[in-house]
């Protein structure tokens, strides 16, 4: 070893000092990586990681209420932030680490970097079995933080304190590679976080990690341009990884100069402006008849920065042209290869700019232009009638949101996760900027809502926040109110009641199975009430309003649409965190538009109305497809 200068540290020490000297660059601009740490403590990391934020708070500490949402606000935060920044996230050992995983999961899902540092058990092991501690007879080399794992991109377990020097630099390669990035997970065992170590000086220094845009194969650039001259209907799928490239201007001018219409993903919307001629808005599952239609007959789909997901192919029905064929752009090969297409793996923008070169002179036929725009525009109209409708006695979910559509800034964020809202917003939010829809529908995790919001609002403080939560969603996880009310950032909660799970509900339904166990009401003789349930149905006590205020929340509750218009202009005067709460219509629905989505019937049923179900989903099972290439 030669000589080095060391700075004596414990673990958590050095590993605080060598996180704030991490800054990314990207196309010249530098920032740091990590806008701080959230945290909850325990004995597993008190005196660890605890100690190591009280004495270097100029690496922000940020408490939450619950570790699962902590997780989340860091993923909302790397989303807002195209993954050029986030936060790190300390736990104690056992159940507080065990919270993350599903943060984790919904990271790596998203291909959104978090940097987890839950406690561990002891490495020294003489006091075992500790507080909290899985124990095994067959090994002592286990904890529950082995359960990350799966959920990692990169997972390690730091048993001696020297370990930091070789996993730290492996978990920022991970962390800002746009390719390999997810959860990265450092297991800390709560004795070796407090132990000291002469760590060389160099390991603090400022360090600035390039973030490359990297160029496809040039021979396959080539066939991919000449692909496009040779197809009479292409469409571009954009996907999340066109917002993270900043690749929107970049799309735009290619669509202008080809004509090729855009369909976009759950991640992906925003790549366009809703009101581009060429747009014809969501795809998929969701999609709207636009894109869908458009889809079916295409023969050659650019994928751009999309995973293909069974929401985006409707299940693999979404391309019926017998001869389709795929072009995909997209950072990663495992994505760029999907349905085995054509790939060029590289980075979105720099791939469709040097794409755009070969296409000089390339543009679609007139009639197919025309023919796109003409879509767009039946789809506005389509928008503005759900828009429009005045249902009542309690207002549909479409024209709620076309309310919070038209009534929020056009700069402002809105966040959403699980539940019928996704569907509905994918369709029917009319998107204004790269940022306006933000969507976590990689992991759909109910629950990620408010903490989502949170997360945004600390990314983008000079945007408004526009939560969009059911009463399932909100009950799961609505702790991170407290922590916006405490850190200053003002969310505008729209809460939607519907007693229960609209969006199971109706899913429920369509395979006959009447909405068993997706209302919030008093059982009958024992059982659950169903969709069916008449005059007996006894709904439940329980006062959402209250328990938002209870938390610190301003709180309008709202009964009309004209009720809930005057509350979305009232919280724009409003300092700190407001939930807007209305009942909505459990059965009023947005409808699809000629698509589909494979859930698994029972294929065995005495009941009759699931017997039905089967019949038409094997019947519409045989036009899933397998793309084998051309
Ligand atoms: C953590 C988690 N558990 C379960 C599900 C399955 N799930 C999807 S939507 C939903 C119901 C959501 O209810 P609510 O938030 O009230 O929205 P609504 O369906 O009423 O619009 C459930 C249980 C999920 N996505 N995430
Ligand atoms: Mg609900």
């Amino acid at each position: 070893m030669n000589q080095q200068t060391t700075r004596r540290l414990t673990t958590a020490q050095a590993i605080i000092a060598f996180l704030k000297n991490q800054y990314v660059e990207r196309d010249g601009e530098e920032q740091t990586f990590f806008a701080g740490c959230f945290g909850i403590f325990g004995h597993g990391n008190i005196a660890g990681i605890g100690q190591a934020l009280q004495q270097m708070p100029e690496f922000r500490y940020y408490q939450a209420r619950n570790e699962q949402a902590m997780v989340h606000v860091a993923v909302a935060y790397a989303k807002t932030k195209n993954r050029l920044q986030t936060l790190a996230c300390t736990s104690s050992v056992g159940p507080g680490a065990t919270n993350m995983v599903t943060g984790a999961a919904t990271a790596t899902i998203n291909r959104l970097p978090v940097l987890l540092l839950p406690g561990d058990i002891f490495a020294r092991r003489n006091v075992a079995p500790v507080l909290q501690q899985l124990e095994s007879e067959h090994t002592q080399d286990i904890s529950v933080n082995d359960c990350f794992k799966p959920v990692s991109r990169y997972w390690d377990r730091i048993s001696r304190p020297e370990q930091v020097l070789t996993a730290l630099p492996e978990a920022m390669r991970v962390l800002t590679s746009p390719v390999e990035t997810g959860a990265v997970t450092l297991g800390l065992p709560q004795d070796v976080q407090a132990e000291a170590y002469a760590f060389p000086t160099a390991f603090f220094q400022r360090r600035v990690w390039h973030i490359a845009r990297n160029r496809p194969d040039r021979r396959a650039l080539g066939h991919a341009a000449a692909w496009i001259c040779a197809s009479q209907r292409p469409l571009v799928i954009a996907g999340g990884g066109v917002l993270y490239s900043e690749a929107t201007g970049i799309l735009q001018r290619f669509v202008e100069q080809t004509g090729i219409p855009v369909g976009e993903t759950m991640a992906g919307k925003g790549s366009l402006r809703f009101d581009h001629p060429l747009s014809l808005g969501a795809i998929g599952a969701t999609g709207t008849f636009a894109a869908n239609r458009v889809a079916q007959d295409a023969d050659l789909v650019i994928g751009i920065g999309t995973r293909y997901s069974d929401f985006t192919t409707a299940s693999k029905t979404a391309f019926q042209h017998p001869e389709v064929r795929f072009i995909n752009i997209n950072v990663a090969a495992f994505d760029a290869s999907k349905h085995l297409a054509l790939p060029l793996v590289g980075d979105a923008k720099a791939t469709l700019e040097e794409l755009l070169t070969l296409l000089d002179g390339y543009a679609v036929a007139e009639s197919y232009r025309t023919r796109s725009q003409q879509l767009h525009r039946e789809w506005d109209v389509e928008v503005e009638r759900i828009y429009a409708i005045r249902n009542q006695p309690l207002p549909s979910q479409g024209e709620l949101i076309g309310a919070v559509n038209e009534l929020s800034s056009p700069d402002a964020i809105m966040v959403c996760a699980a539940g019928s809202l996704p569907g509905d917003l994918h369709k029917l939010w009319r998107v204004r900027h790269p940022k306006n829809y933000h969507l976590e529908y990689g992991y759909s995790c109910m629950g990620y809502e408010i903490a989502g919001g949170l997360g945004i609002k600390m990314a983008a403080p000079e945007r408004d926040v526009y939560v969009m939560v059911g009463d399932g969603s909100y009950l799961m996880m609505n702790s991170e109110i407290v922590t916006s009310i405490q850190e200053n950032k003002k969310l505008v909660i729209v809460l939607f009641d519907n007693d229960g799970y609209k969006s199971i509900g109706s899913l429920s339904r369509s395979l006959g199975q009447d909405g068993f166990g997706t209302r919030y009401a008093y059982p009958s003789n024992g059982v659950l009430p169903g969709d069916t349930a008449g005059a007996e149905l006894r709904t439940l006590p329980v006062d959402l309003a209250a328990n938002a205020r209870s938390l610190g929340a301003h709180v309008i509750e709202c009964k009309t649409y004209a009720d809930f218009v005057a509350a979305l202009e009232a919280v724009q005067t409003v300092d700190h965190t407001s939930v807007i709460y209305i009942r909505n219509d459990r059965y009023m629905g947005v409808p699809d538009y000629e698509s589909w989505w494979d859930v698994p019937v029972a294929e065995a049923s005495e009941m009759p109305q699931v017997q039905r179900a089967y019949a038409a989903w094997s019947q519409k099972r045989t036009q899933e497809h397998y793309f084998l290439g051309q």
